[in-house]
């Protein structure tokens, strides 16, 4: 399913007027501009779209990979579009100089940390020594710190996870095994650390160190969640002030539950709804052909879910164990059965009879 409707309703229709109102100078996105390596063009379009709308207005843009982008698609152009106010950074590089830019008093330090795995920041820098996530994020901000100008103001963009932090489902792990959390402090160094992967928007060791959270929720476990996006005012001290701006989705995801009589019958109590939704039946049976019922309430249906058939699990489990036993023939016949309320003729039982015999033959073959 692609949300990219919704996000543009969302970008379009609501950031890029805010900015435009407010004033905003920059707009920073802390990494996952897309969900994937090679994103659909319609993300893209859009992505492209929101570009140059902030160009045109003379808003600067930071953005920076995150794990789920390629670091090479998204560095693409960036040297270009430097002209046009919009910094990107995709890939490590062993300099990793900041981006200095002047606001109403001095000069800004702009860290661009894009998406840091271990084995990237010891190919970048050169290094042998074995990393963890802290060690790579250790090494690589206190080589960009070297030589930096002194009493500068300075900002972090970095996508990681921090120690604390609370996740959800939607956020692939960035670490299978072993630990990729970081402690918060390694970003004490700079005024303000915009920080990108978890998205639930929250605060990480320190009042200027934060997650925005993500445009959207992106999985049922977000269903509570408030999403937007911090609008943060650096002062020429380097002191920050905050506050959290709420996004409006065209579509909410949430979660309904009840008995399916009551959902189906009792409008008043579960209104239709083109949300984008999942419904937890508290019915102990299955109900034939419940997705397409429900569909008919919620057109945006995504899953549904018996919680409480599993307490009927072992029950289950010692029925599989005896399907285990029976022939590929007998199930399939059962099968057509279950499915079509007939059972299988003659002569469909001999072509499946054949076919069967056919894979079989088949497998030996290849043996
Ligand atoms: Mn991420």
């Amino acid at each position: 399913m692609h949300l990219t409707a919704d996000q543009r309703e969302i970008i379009m229709g609501q950031i890029v007027p805010f900015v435009r109102e407010e004033g905003v100078e920059a707009v920073i996105i802390a990494g996952d501009i897309y969900d994937r390596g090679v994103p659909p063009v319609e993300a893209v379009d859009l992505f492209d779209e929101f570009l140059m709308k902030m160009a045109g207005l003379r808003v600067k843009v930071f953005y920076i990979a995150g794990n789920h982008d390629s670091e090479s698609r998204l560095n693409f152009g960036s040297r270009l579009m430097r002209e046009a106010g919009i910094f990107a950074r995709g890939r490590l590089d062993a300099a990793m100089a900041p981006i200095i830019v002047e606001d109403d008093f001095d000069p800004v330090a702009i860290y661009l940390y894009p998406y840091m795995e271990p084995a990237s920041v010891k190919a970048a820098f050169g290094v042998t020594e074995a990393l963890d996530f802290e060690k790579a994020h250790e090494l690589v901000i206190e080589k960009s710190l070297t030589g930096a100008p002194e009493k500068m103001r300075s900002i972090a963009v970095a996508h990681a996870f921090l120690a604390g932090g609370t996740s959800s489902d939607s956020e692939r792990p960035l670490a299978v095994g072993g630990s990729s959390n970081i402690r918060p402090g390694i970003f004490r160094p700079f005024c303000y650390t915009a920080l990108g992967h978890l998205h639930n928007p929250q605060r990480a060791g320190a009042d200027t160190i934060r997650y925005s959270g993500s445009l959207m929720k992106y999985s049922f476990d977000e269903a509570e969640q408030k999403k937007g996006f911090f609008l943060v005012d650096l002062d020429g001290s380097g002191k920050v002030e905050q506050k959290f701006v709420p996004l409006v989705p065209p579509h909410d995801i949430r979660r309904v539950r009840g008995l399916f009589a009551d959902i189906e019958g009792d409008r008043a109590a579960y209104p239709q709804s083109d949300d984008y939704i999942e419904v937890e039946l508290l019915d102990r049976g299955i109900i034939l052909d419940v997705f397409n019922k429900l569909k008919a309430i919620y057109p945006n249906l995504m899953h549904v879910l018996y919680p409480n058939l599993q307490r009927e699990g072992t029950m289950r489990e010692q029925e599989g164990q005896a399907v285990l036993k029976l022939t590929e023939e007998t199930l399939f016949s059962q099968y057509y059965e279950d499915m079509t309320g007939e059972k299988l003729g003659e002569e469909q039982q001999a072509i499946v009879h054949g076919c069967l015999q056919e894979i079989y033959r088949e497998e030996r073959d290849a043996k």
